[in-house]
């Protein structure tokens, strides 16, 4: 240790006693005794474990503090609704995690955009990254992100190659990545990251999404004959990216190593059902020796926040409820040390909170309405699937519509049936029988329009009509 730096770390630690007879938090690295008050957790939220971690053994090396997340599918929708206020709200608690745990590097583990998002949309979410995480980089944190299934590849290789242009020499394999910015790897890479304090390097392993593009590189990539042999061919791919990297020359298999990877990786519980993919289409691979090769694996692709075997190997999950598969998972963030020696401690999850998300059947709305008046007070963030069933000649489905709307102001989806039209075995076939494309689209607006008036109504499904009429 260099006299200065032991200095440095002297000063840092009689700071830490000072600050603990005080009452007041400290880390290293920042702006020493920042006040309790500074860490106050965003509205609403409970910091489990908060104060154990920021409160260090006087003398010892300060350990990296990296904060582990995925699956943001910023710019998302869910049916009719429009999920970037609650994205956003997630991402701006995410970032202020980095600011209360004093977290020195922020590791996104992919699918960072919805694939429904459009350009503005994508615009103005890097708009708001540089609102929400300017202090963060500013004051010397790092962000390391991957790509996911969802990533659209042609915006994200835009990204990447506008980086690379601004700093070449940045996120070569092996290197120091600078701190105080955002890097996005689109290919299988190692980088490494200096601890402010330390002086010692850890090793992060990234691993994007195993897609051909960016796997079956060459000949091999266009020999496949069916998507199951693909699908093979991807699994070993990333096995052998993953083997490569640990091989590479600059790679330290003694130093302090963290992978991050958007994978499914075999023995991880799916809840309900992947997000928006077949488990056929997915791409599952062998992660036995994960415990053993890194002293963290940092999982995204799979929402349900989880463990595989070891604590240290995890999906920290989606930052919001993204579909009704989620509804009862709790959302959260991991927060792992990792000091010269490796990992120190247990990795600690941070929650977040989410939005609810339910089905709501109403089968008989004369008494359901004003009983769900009472039960659901607060639901006007709610996300909800409506299933009406109403009886002519009792309900007006107009204002039974309207008073749904009213009290789940958020439907994302709703169907009706009237109670005694559709018998079982009617409504089956129903369902059995193939619509054509006309037929769907008039049908869609039909439902859409309900509570407009008949004239409009009538309007737009004429303009329709001709438009299909062009089309046929
Ligand atoms: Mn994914």
């Amino acid at each position: 240790m260099s006299r200065a730096r032991f200095l440095a770390a002297t000063l840092q630690s009689a700071c830490a006693v000072e600050c603990r007879a005080k009452s007041k938090s400290y880390s290293p690295g920042r702006k020493p005794c920042a006040l309790l008050a500074d860490l106050a957790p965003p509205d609403g939220l409970q910091l489990g474990g908060l104060t154990s971690t920021l409160l260090r053994k006087p003398g010892t090396i300060p350990e990296m503090k990296i904060l582990h997340t995925a699956d943001w599918h910023l710019g998302d929708r869910l049916g009719r609704i429009d999920r970037t206020d609650d994205l956003r709200k997630a991402v701006e608690r995410v970032a202020a995690y980095c600011k209360s745990e004093r977290v020195d590097v922020l590791l996104v583990a992919g699918d960072l955009f919805s694939e429904l998002a459009r350009p503005d949309g994508l615009r103005e979410t890097i708009r708001h990254w540089q609102d929400v995480f300017g202090e963060f980089l500013q004051s010397g944190g790092t962000i390391l992100t991957l790509t996911g299934n969802h990533d659209n590849e042609n915006f994200c290789q835009t990204l990447v190659h506008a980086m690379t242009l601004a700093a070449p020499t940045v996120g070569r394999i092996g290197e120091c990545v600078p701190p105080g910015r955002l890097y996005l790897a689109a290919d299988p890479s190692f980088v490494r990251i200096q601890d402010r304090l330390g002086g010692y390097d850890v090793q992060f392993v990234l691993m994007p999404y195993p897609t051909p593009s960016h796997f079956l590189k060459g000949e091999a990539g266009l020999k496949y004959g069916s998507p199951d042999e693909k699908n093979r061919m991807l699994v070993t791919a990333w096995a052998d990216a993953l083997q490569g990297l640990r091989a590479h020359p600059k790679y330290d298999p003694k130093a302090p190593a963290i992978l991050a990877a958007h994978v499914h990786v075999q023995g991880s519980s799916i809840g309900p059902g992947l997000f928006r993919l077949t488990e056929q289409e997915d791409i599952v691979v062998e992660g036995a020796d994960l415990p053993q090769q890194f002293d963290y694996v940092a999982l995204g692709h799979i929402h349900k926040p989880q463990f595989l075997g070891a604590s240290h190997v995890r999906y920290s999950g989606s930052i919001e409820r993204m579909d009704l598969g989620e509804q009862a998972d709790q959302k959260g963030v991991v927060l792992v040390e990792v000091g010269p020696n490796g990992r120190e401690g247990e990795p600690i999850v941070l929650p977040l909170p989410s939005t609810p998300i339910y089905d709501m059947v109403v089968r008989n709305p004369a008494e359901d309405l004003p009983r769900l008046r009472r039960e659901f007070p607060n639901s006007r963030h709610d996300l909800v699937n409506l299933h009406i069933t109403y009886t002519s000649g009792v309900d007006q489905l107009e204002d039974l519509l309207k008073d749904l709307d009213s009290l789940f102001p958020r439907w994302y989806a709703r169907d009706w049936k009237e109670s005694g039209s559709l018998g079982p075995s009617l409504a089956t076939l129903e369902g059995l029988r193939t619509k054509g494309f006309g037929e769907t689209v008039r049908e869609y607006l039909e439902q859409e329009l309900i509570q407009h008036g008949d004239e409009e109504r009538q309007a737009i499904i004429q303009i329709a009509d001709e438009l299909l009429k062009e089309m046929e």
